[in-house]
């Protein structure tokens, strides 16, 4: 398994759980100087980075693009796949495949969590996971045509009313007969949701393809009560070789946090 720490370029998430904030050179520099294998970057566009420019800046650093966040299209610009609003779904699928095109050069999955939004009074459960569908099914297309991994990331109960276990997720990605699609498991939104962390994690087995490192309390691993060890070794036994993406609130400061994360890294995973 790898490292990756979060880079957040979108100023409508302040407030959220990303490690480095605003300055992408000086969040490389010093994910690099902490000893990261990767970053795992939250664009407000899908046309906001130079490709040329993060390139040079990865290079430069020895890092690899682990991911790259959607939640922009929400945050910033308040698109949903699930909208009641049919030109928005359209606009949704569109700004992520975007983000797919930015991403995929760089060998990075696209996740999308925020980016499902969910039901509400204007549209219900049923009628959600429909569109939920229809979008991933188009995502996957994309994906499979420009060589490329979607993720798709379960959330808490407070955040989503779509899918919110990683069981669920396998049954509905199983449905939909998606080739490109692969599960995020969110260590802080499977805290809230699953009955044992390690016994999920064995169950998605192949299905998952990338993990938020967090805590508990959603900051730096060992800042709260999660085991990580047996979560860990669910992990090796489906052979997952991936990252462990800190994906933190940046307390008490980026710099803590992300030392924080790195040293839990190497103690839990070696
Ligand atoms: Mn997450």
């Amino acid at each position: 398994m790898k490292s990756a720490v979060t880079i957040c370029l979108v100023p409508e998430a302040r407030g959220g759980p990303f490690v480095y904030w605003d300055d992408l050179a000086a969040a490389c520099q010093q994910a690099a100087a902490r000893g990261f294998d990767a970053v795992e970057i939250f664009p407000p566009d899908p046309e906001a980075i130079n490709p040329q420019e993060l390139r040079t800046l990865l290079d430069d650093h020895g890092l690899s693009l682990a991911a790259v966040g959607s939640g922009a299209g929400w945050v910033k610009h308040h698109l949903a796949l699930t909208s009641s609003d049919e030109t928005i779904r359209a606009k949704a699928v569109a700004f992520v495949q975007r983000m797919m095109d930015f991403a995929a050069p760089f060998d990075a999955p696209v996740i999308v969590g925020s980016m499902q939004g969910k039901a509400d009074a204007h549209v219900a459960q049923p009628v959600a996971l429909r569109y939920l569908g229809n979008a991933l099914f188009k995502l996957d297309e994309h994906a499979h045509n420009i060589g490329t991994t979607l993720l798709y990331e379960p959330l808490n109960r407070y955040e989503t009313n779509l899918i919110n276990t990683l069981a669920d997720a396998v049954q509905f990605l199983n449905a939909l007969q998606t080739q490109q699609v692969k599960i995020l498991a969110d260590l802080f939104h499977m805290n809230l949701e699953e009955a044992n962390l390690p016994d999920a994690i064995r169950n998605a087995g192949a299905w998952i393809g990338h993990v938020h490192f967090a805590d508990s309390n959603r900051r730096a691993a060992g800042f709260g009560h999660t085991d990580f060890l047996p979560i860990i070794a669910a992990l090796v036994e489906v052979g997952y070789d991936g990252y462990l993406s800190a994906e933190v609130l940046p307390l008490p400061d980026s710099d803590t946090a992300a030392r924080q994360t790195i040293a839990t890294f190497r103690q839990i995973v070696g």
